[in-house]
């Protein structure tokens, strides 16, 4: 397929160590994946779905242990520990190697190693980054084709060039306790074994765009983010306005990125186009703006609360060419069912581990970090602009999590500076989407904790710089759907009624609206949030949303000040100004 030497090079080390019985170069053809499938439905580590109902559909399930991405077993090998930073596992680049090496050896013996060029954006784009997986997972393979753009003509692209990451995962045993998710960042490579989940080995994914790539924005000028982009497009304006936003994993981004317009608004001619769902990559570029392009090419979203009313865009690109992982199987008509999809669960069905799954029993038939792997191109809202090379000028960023009480609706950073303080102080609770205690609050700035490659104080400092040349910057926001009444209810609507907040905050971005000042920033008067058309949100309910509580955002200020100490001497001067301007606030 190549004569790159330095591929051929990883290649030839790769096969040294892991010993595979064939080598199969992977060119994304449909006859290909034909193959590979049947070959995977064979060995039972795939099934075919229901052909008229869901076609091209496969249903996959995991081990069960290894169902989300595994962060205590993630590491950055970079040479000197301090340029990982405190939020980052470390471990040495040669002792990981040596380490890793001894669960690669052999580890292909028996198997296929299937060898993946992919590309990380448009191909042949200069933004665009190449990469080579390497793995022995059929699984893999079919959700890279997907996930990214796979083909000769990525090879064709990277020509002789070494810039390429290079990314080995092996199944292995699968066991738990040698499982190793290692990035090493100053070597553009990526070990992964003993996993066969989503993150830890859809090497494209957190592991290259966000990873390896927020090490190389940040030595080349440029950001790799755990955002979603959409287009808004509103009768008002001359052009469709475009938003990126961070939340962490499973705190909506594939939500929002799809969101379907109230239907007021969809009648005075709203329309909501998807960019991307989880990643973006933001430059500089004309007119002092900032562009962001998503570098993935499908979805790999959340399974359980996904149905026709909160996202029907999201369930409409799963009709067809999707992979489901660890969903429920129903037997009586072989498609698949999850929490939330219906109020019908199949009485004929098997749960996500494949075990006869009793609909009246309270124990889950999906997993909660069950997920649909889907071609962007199938999604009814894909925006015309999901190609573009160049990207998508960015009006607004805004940052959000998961917060019961804390965090109001929404709120504007006053400035850049403001703006990156009120990104670093992001915390949310868990999720499943990682393994561990889930709905525990964490800080986790910009929604990047578990997935910056480098020094979190040194990632702050880039942001700012970013900012200091970019003379038209995008407004800065911060967005809290989960606030909870004492009931513990969720107050706000949510899902397509966000439309209504991204509304103020485009209206913000235009300069056609006030704001209030507040403590924390400035926030929409009552009644610029619109609430026509919402039976349950009264002006009452929209001020509760828009309530700062002052003592406790005292406490949360002397959190921010706990985390902040993390960070030593690394830390931005201008945060720490921005942590005081925020404590004298709260005291006037
Ligand atoms: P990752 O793919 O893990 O990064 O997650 P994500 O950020 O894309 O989250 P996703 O959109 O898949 O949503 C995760 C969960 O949050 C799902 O169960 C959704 O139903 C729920 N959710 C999304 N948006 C909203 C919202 O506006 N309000 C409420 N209450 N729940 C929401
Ligand atoms: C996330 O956890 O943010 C995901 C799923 O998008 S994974 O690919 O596993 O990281
Ligand atoms: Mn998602």
């Amino acid at each position: 397929m190549t004569d790159n030497k330095q591929v051929l090079e990883f290649i030839e080390k790769s096969k040294a160590l892991t010993k595979p019985d064939n080598v199969v170069w992977i060119d994304g053809s449909e006859e290909q994946i034909k193959q590979l499938t049947e070959q995977a439905v064979a060995a039972g580590e795939i099934y075919y779905l229901n052909k008229k109902l869901l076609p091209g559909c496969l249903l996959h399930r995991t081990a069960e242990n290894d169902v989300a991405r595994v962060e205590h077993r993630t590491f950055i090998c970079t040479k000197r520990q301090i340029d990982a930073g405190p939020t980052n596992n470390w471990m040495a680049p040669q002792e990981a190697y040596d380490k890793l090496s001894k669960h690669f050896d052999g580890s292909m013996k028996g198997r296929t190693m299937y060898i993946i060029p992919f590309s990380m954006g448009v191909v042949g784009s200069p933004f665009s980054k190449i990469g080579i997986e390497i793995t022995d997972s059929i699984y893999v393979v079919l959700n890279m084709i997907i996930m990214t753009r796979v083909g000769s003509n990525v090879l064709d692209a990277l020509g002789s060039s070494n810039d390429f990451v290079r990314g080995l995962h092996a199944k292995a045993q699968l066991s738990e306790e040698n499982r190793y998710i290692c990035h090493f960042p100053e070597d553009n490579t990526i070990w992964s074994v003993n996993s066969g989940y989503g993150g830890n080995v859809l090497l494209g994914k957190k592991c290259f765009a966000l990873r390896i790539a927020s090490f190389q924005g940040k030595k080349e000028g440029w950001l790799a983010e755990h955002m979603l982009i959409l287009g808004i497009e509103r009768p008002q304006d001359k052009e469709i306005k475009y938003v990126a936003a961070a939340f962490p994993s499973a705190c909506g981004k594939t939500n929002l990125a799809m969101m379907i317009p109230p239907e007021g608004y969809y009648n005075k001619g709203y329309r909501v186009w998807c960019v991307g769902d989880d990643i973006a990559w933001i430059r500089k570029g004309e007119g002092g703006r900032l562009y962001a392009v998503n570098p993935e090419a499908g979805f790999f979203g959340v399974a359980p609360g996904t149905n026709a009313k909160s996202n029907p865009n999201a369930l409409a690109t799963t009709k067809k060419d999707t992979i489901f992982t660890n969903v429920v199987h129903n037997l009586d008509d072989n498609t698949v069912w999850w929490e939330g999809l219906d109020k019908n669960p199949p009485k004929n069905a098997l749960d996500w581990k494949g075990n006869k799954w009793d609909y009246t029993s309270n124990v889950k038939g999906a997993h909660p970090n069950s997920r649909f792997t889907a071609k962007a191109s199938n999604c009814p809202c894909i925006s015309s602009e999901f190609e573009n090379p160049q990207g998508v000028p960015l009006s607004a960023i805004v940052f959000g999590g998961r917060r019961a009480k804390t965090a109001p609706l929404v709120y504007e950073a006053r400035d850049w500076e403001h703006g990156i303080f009120i990104g670093s102080i992001m915390a949310s609770e868990t999720t499943a989407a990682a393994s561990g205690k889930v709905g525990v609050v964490r800080r986790d700035p910009m929604a990047m904790l578990p997935f910056c490659g480098y020094h979190m104080g040194d990632y702050f400092q880039h942001w700012l710089d970013i900012g200091k040349t970019a003379e038209n910057k995008p407004k800065i926001f911060n967005v809290n759907w989960f606030r909870l009444d004492d009931d513990g209810n969720f107050i706000w609507p949510g899902f397509g009624d966000n439309l209504r907040v991204i509304d103020w905050i485009i209206d913000r971005c235009e300069g056609k609206t006030d704001a209030v000042q507040s403590p924390i920033g400035n926030l929409p008067k009552t009644e610029d949030i619109n609430i026509d058309g919402l039976d349950d949100v009264s002006s009452d309910t929209i001020k509760e949303l828009l309530s700062v509580d002052i003592e406790m955002w005292k406490k949360e200020a002397e959190g921010i000040e706990e985390f902040y100490q993390k960070f030593g001497n690394k830390l931005p001067e201008n945060l720490i100004n921005q942590l005081s301007i925020l404590k004298q606030n709260l005291n006037k």
